[in-house]
């Protein structure tokens, strides 16, 4: 008899569990991309992430250089706003992205004064870096949300960058590390095979 109340407290007590949205094909009157109209042509195809063992680190010249899980950085303040991306191809995507501001991130760690260059790293050997100012003057968003759903491994889960004014190039997938330089020339995987390395939308992209 004992045993039935409490098996029966035990589940009243049961969490909430939050299951994922389904994708939205409109905000706010305006209407969105699928995340489907994106062309897969990643330098090495898509990648799989293990979220169990997933880490973002932040090093490089930073006062406190870390590691985050995949919920530590999503604990950080979260952030929602549309955005288009257009790649070189001649293709782009609107689309609702969802997720943390890259400059509260820095502000947990803390870059050195000397760091003037932020440069992210993917699993697939992919990378590409910003002056610091552009991530700590504009609200540059590192999604994991893309429509309202849970960005898929095609599309750079965990954590693709929304580089906003910047070609897709710029847009890095499945990122698993920042790194804060003093380097301004650093040139990531496109940059350093031609592509220039403001990656402007409003410049032609080849250098
Ligand atoms: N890690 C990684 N990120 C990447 C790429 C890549 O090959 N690897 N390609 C870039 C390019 S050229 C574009 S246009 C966008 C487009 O995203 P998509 O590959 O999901 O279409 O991702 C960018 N991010
Ligand atoms: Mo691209």
């Amino acid at each position: 008899m004992i045993l039935a109340i409490v098996v029966n407290l035990d589940f009243v007590s049961q969490p909430t569990i939050s299951l994922d949205s389904v994708e939205i094909n409109e905000y706010q009157g305006e209407k969105l991309s699928s995340i489907n109209d994106f062309r897969e042509n990643s330098i090495k195809g898509t990648q799989k992430v293990d979220i169990n063992t997933y880490h973002l680190e932040v090093s490089g010249l930073v006062v406190k250089p870390k590691n985050y899980t995949y919920d530590q950085v999503k604990n950080f303040s979260n952030y929602q706003k549309v955005v288009k991306l257009d790649c070189v191809e001649g293709w782009s995507v609107n689309i609702l992205w969802e997720g943390v501001l890259v400059k509260d991130i820095l502000n947990d760690v803390k870059p050195l004064p000397q760091a003037n260059t932020i440069i992210f790293y993917a699993v697939d050997g992919y990378s590409t870096s910003f002056p610091l100012e552009y991530v700590q003057k504009n609200q540059i968003i590192m999604a994991y949300k893309m429509n309202n759903a849970t960005i898929a491994p095609e599309r750079g889960f965990p954590f693709q960058l929304v580089a906003e004014s910047k070609w897709g190039y710029k847009w890095i997938k499945w990122i698993n590390k920042i790194e804060l330089s003093d380097d301004p020339n650093y040139q990531g995987y496109w940059e350093s095979r031609g592509y220039s390395n403001t990656g402007n939308l409003n410049e032609n992209f080849l250098k």
